[in-house]
């Protein structure tokens, strides 16, 4: 490699890389995405991650908590361990006071480099190894981060789960009460990946109360309906907020904590030094862009219409004979129960990419399989309602689900829905932001 390369475009510098970058635009841009997780970022999202703003060391933060009980944070102190980090300092502090207006809370930590490692640090502020903890089970729509045994958060702490009532599909509450009492929690954590219901922070707090737990609520993959307005906001029932940043906001990969200015101590020091070191701030720069966009009114728009897309198409998925888990979806997501088929989740999930229809196995409550097999299939209308997707579109989304998953074997079937499909996704091209 020369010096010359150095400062070569990245298509001149390395067309492998480059060739790659390009073949995933391309089968991105042929195929329908349904995985709820994943959304088409905005342009200046994507420009601002590749920011030239990764040569900087700036641990610490942009601020020193000074005053009494160290609590109030000091702006024009430097909180910094490298020096040059005027600018830097400026970028961090938009990206928090932006997200601390979107959400309406005091404090925002924006350094969190995705949505686990935020989780680790709300454990490692608020609780102690082994001290008892309630949460979503995995397999009822939970997350890894929050305590499955093969994950750091089940080895650490003593997790308890609660499930939804498997008839409904809608979180137990009664029995979360009665466990709770029994478990006594230092905290709880509400929020989940695959609930397609709006959880009831009201109750969640209740329970709280009840047992003095702290509550938690991992609003990753709802925080964009949240900051558009079309979904209940946590900020007032939970004492400390999570969210990844790059689901239904739209924003870079990574992940913000929320919560009041008297929490925020312990959280600084858990982030940092406590678990993450050198923050990066070409992704804290986009999700100070990010949280600029979703305070547009165009976002809650498109928040809504998410929700209409995501209600419509469950509709659409029964008539189609489908089941659904809890009948329907409050949110942005559809939990499809396969359980009246004689194949998997994972089957069914294959046959439908082969016809350019992108999901992920999903468990279902009560579910027989593991999780790498599953009985079900999480659906979600994010990324093609960023791209434009209205009823009409979604309809047809139904309609190829059904006569893939009506015959997964039926190779000549597969092969006429995915030519309507690679037709329909040319009236809908991704903005081209590759240079
Ligand atoms: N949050 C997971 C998902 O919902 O896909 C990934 O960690």
């Amino acid at each position: 490699m020369t010096m010359e390369s150095m400062n070569m475009p990245l298509k001149e510098a390395d067309p492998e890389v480059y060739g790659l970058i390009r073949q995933e635009y391309d089968r991105v841009m042929g195929t329908v995405q349904l995985i709820a997780s994943e959304n088409f970022p905005a342009r200046a999202v994507i420009e601002a991650t590749g920011a030239p703003l990764q040569h900087k060391y700036a641990e610490g933060f942009p601020y020193k908590r000074l005053k009494k009980n160290n609590q109030v944070r000091e702006w024009k102190k430097d909180g910094r361990y490298y020096e040059g980090n005027q600018i830097m300092d400026q970028i961090e502090r938009l990206a928090i006071e932006r997200a601390q207006e979107l959400f309406g809370t005091e404090y925002a930590c924006v350094q969190l480099f995705s949505g686990a490692p935020a989780n680790e640090c709300v454990y490692e502020a608020f609780i102690e190894y082994g001290d008892h903890v309630m949460a979503m089970d995995l397999a009822n729509g939970g997350h890894l981060s929050h305590g499955s045994p093969v994950n750091y958060s089940g080895m650490r702490y003593n997790f308890m789960h609660y499930g939804v009532v498997e008839d409904t599909g809608i979180i137990d509450y009664d029995k979360l009460a009665k466990d709770a009492l029994e478990h006594k929690p230092k905290m709880i954590v509400a929020g989940a990946t695959a609930y397609p219901r709006i959880v009831d922070f009201v109750k969640f707090r209740e329970i709280c109360d009840s047992v003095g737990a702290e509550l938690l609520v991992d609003m990753s993959h709802f925080a964009g309906l949240v900051a558009g307005k079309a979904h209940p906001t946590p900020v007032g029932f939970a004492d400390v907020i999570t969210t990844t940043t790059h689901k239904t906001l739209r924003g870079p990969r990574g992940a913000v904590i929320l919560a009041d200015e008297e929490r925020g101590k312990a959280i600084d020091r858990a982030v940092f030094p406590g678990i993450q070191a050198g923050p990066h701030l070409n992704e804290i720069a986009a999700k100070a862009v990010c949280f600029q966009l979703c305070m547009q009114p165009e976002f809650q728009e498109y928040a809504q219409k998410v929700i209409d897309n995501a209600r419509f198409f469950g509709e659409e998925m029964k008539k189609q004979g489908f089941k659904l888990v809890s009948d329907g979806t409050d949110t942005h997501l559809i939990l499809v129960d396969l359980r009246d088929r004689n194949y998997s989740g994972n089957k069914g999930s294959k046959a439908l990419i082969k016809a350019g229809i992108c999901t992920n196995r999903n468990m279902v409550p009560g579910d027989p399989r593991p999780p790498m097999q599953t009985s079900g299939i999480r659906l979600g209308s994010p990324f093609m309602t960023t791209l434009g997707f209205g009823n009409d579109e979604f309809a047809k989304v139904a309609s190829w689900i059904r006569r893939v998953l009506d015959d997964i074997k039926n190779d000549e079937e597969i092969e006429k829905v995915h030519n309507e499909i690679a037709e329909l996704c040319q009236s809908f091209p991704h903005p081209d932001f590759l240079l």
